[in-house]
């Protein structure tokens, strides 16, 4: 039976892609890890630290796995405040998968980028491989994940592939760690008090999707024939784009009075470093994205779901 491996299942992401690839294959052994013992959660799970490699090794051997998709990683404002943890995580927890990949013979390794791959001197609607240079630790990381990714394809033929995403939004998980996560926690707080204190600047605008969108868009580049792929981790992908006012503005058509009030913290020049939309035409023609959420019908799932939630 193939087996796949997800690393980081406690996450914002896996704890969406685990269920959604149980759903997706009947005759595949989904194997969920995280660094955290015992959770409650369906089975197989496993413990895994990935900055130990050994303990990757040992559940690779263990199942005989075929694919990973490495979602374990600390997000961008996680990564300021504790940049040697950050390093450690996505640094050294990705060379420890791709190493036992070549290792072990992998089908395949799926490891998500991200917009922060960009810094301040790439604005504007950037494509795969306009100039990368970000300021903080989580874009370095992630820059280099895409070399590297790069680096093992050429080298190794180990087939690495991932997608730059940029904020996911989710009635699902709360995010933790990022500076997107403004435009998922504002949802639960005017629900639940009708207020929310924003971290940035209310025209601070960011490239965003909805997690099914992510989730299919994961989903579908990890299935793609490998020859119709021009890159490997660098896939942009930009769901929709709004202003942390925008959103409020939405927000407050559904629920009625949403006192929103914005006091930029230092994850504001995070924000600021990042380009507001993304070309995302290679995504487009070469596997076929194209997301189904625009603003209106993401804040109306968000609200409908996190209402029922509260009832
Ligand atoms: C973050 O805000 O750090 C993440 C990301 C854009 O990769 N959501």
């Amino acid at each position: 039976m193939d087996t796949i491996l997800v690393t980081g299942a406690l996450g914002q992401i896996g704890s969406e892609l685990t269920p959604a690839l149980r759903d997706r294959y009947d005759d595949v052994r989904i194997v969920a890890s995280d660094i955290e013992s015992g959770p409650d959660v369906s089975q197989p799970y496993e413990t895994v630290d990935v900055t130990d490699r050994s303990q990757v090794e040992a559940v690779v051997e263990k199942y005989d796995v075929d694919t990973v998709f490495h979602l374990a990683a600390l997000l961008s404002a996680a990564g300021e405040q504790n940049p040697d943890k950050a390093f450690e995580v996505n640094i050294q927890g990705l060379y420890n998968v791709l190493e036992v990949g070549r290792e072990y013979g992998l089908n395949r390794i799926v490891v998500p980028s991200s917009i922060a791959v960009y810094g301040p001197a790439t604005r504007n609607n950037p494509s795969e491989r306009a100039i990368r240079s970000p300021t903080t630790m989580y874009g370095i990381s992630k820059v280099l994940a895409e070399n590297l990714a790069t680096y093992y394809y050429q080298t190794y033929d180990l087939d690495v592939r991932g997608i730059r995403l940029p904020g996911i939004v989710s009635h699902k998980t709360r995010p933790d760690g990022g500076t997107t996560d403004y435009a998922v926690d504002a949802f639960y707080e005017a629900i639940d008090t009708g207020e929310y204190t924003y971290f940035v600047r209310k025209d601070t605008r960011l490239p965003m999707v909805y997690m099914a969108d992510a989730i299919d868009a994961i989903i579908t580049l990890s299935e793609a024939d490998k020859s119709d792929l021009r890159f490997q981790c660098e896939y942009n992908i930009s769901g929709l784009s709004f202003t942390a006012s925008e959103l409020s503005e939405r927000i407050e058509e559904r629920i009625g009075r949403f006192n929103a009030r914005y006091e930029p913290d230092g994850r504001q020049s995070i924000a600021d470093s990042w380009p507001s939309t993304l070309d995302d035409s290679a995504a487009r023609s070469d596997w076929g994205w194209s997301p189904e959420y625009d603003l209106d019908r993401l804040v109306d799932e968000m609200v409908r779901n996190l209402q029922r939630k509260v009832k």
